[in-house]
């Protein structure tokens, strides 16, 4: 099994050009950096693989000036190719989170090698059944929600079937204590989810709109952050 020490995804920001209210990403992600998140996904649905390159370049670099270069894990949404290109271009990051539809993660670890973070959206109904038997020999954590629905992804938590899955405060402790790797939850993640969602022992939260939205998503960032921090078992 993998087993990174330094991976740190209790505080974890997904962030594209869509969620910021058409305010360039990169400073927002430099405010949220600097107060503290630990982990940095760029997601975009949209845009096009260079503006995606250019965008995990802009990352990078914001990370290297809080000075939390190595300490912060930058990764991109779904786009292999973009990771690629990004390394090829000798831009830092440090790997790619995929769902269940997108890139086969054996193809991913390939392609990136070893030391590469590779994160994996656990998305079926039967949640516990497939965290618990699951092969995870090539990836790092598992993402899952979504805890509330919400509208930064509407389609988040929609079943085969039509009908939609939140996961309750039980189900994700019992996530939490059923997988062998660590796991990120989110989904509608607000300040007030904070506190019960530390307790239920996964390795941390992750947000878009929460902080990509906010009036100030330095000081909203650092709120998470803090209590985050404050309540974890
Ligand atoms: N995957 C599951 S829910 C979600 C993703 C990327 C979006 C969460 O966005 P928000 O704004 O934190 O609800
Ligand atoms: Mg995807």
């Amino acid at each position: 099994m993998r087993m990174r020490s330094k991976l740190d995804i209790s505080a974890y920001f997904v962030v594209g050009p869509e969620n910021t209210k058409g305010r360039p990403v990169a400073p927002i992600i430099r405010d949220a950096v600097d107060a503290g998140v630990t982990c940095v996904q760029v997601r975009s649905k949209t845009a096009s693989a260079r503006e995606l390159i250019e965008l995990t370049g802009q990352a990078s670099e914001v990370i290297a000036q809080t000075g939390k270069s190595g300490m912060v894990t930058l990764l991109v949404n779904d786009r292999l190719d973009v990771v690629l290109a990004a390394k090829k271009q000798g831009i830092k990051v440090d790997g790619i989170h995929v769902g269940q539809s997108d890139i086969p993660v054996d193809i991913c670890r390939e392609y990136l090698g070893p030391d590469a973070v590779v994160g994996l959206s656990a998305r079926t109904h039967e949640l516990f059944e497939y965290i618990k038997n699951a092969d995870v020999s090539l990836i790092d954590y598992f993402g899952a929600g979504p805890l509330h629905e919400t509208k930064t992804k509407p389609d988040s938590g929609l079943d085969v079937d039509g009908k939609r899955i939140t996961r309750s405060i039980t189900d994700i402790t019992t996530l939490a204590q059923l997988s062998s790797i660590p796991v990120v939850v989110g989904g509608g993640v607000k300040l007030v989810d904070i506190p019960p969602l530390a307790q239920t022992g996964v390795a941390g939260f992750f947000v878009v709109s929460a902080i990509s939205e906010a009036d100030d998503p330095g000081g909203e960032a650092e709120s998470l952050v803090k209590t985050w921090h404050r309540h974890k078992r």
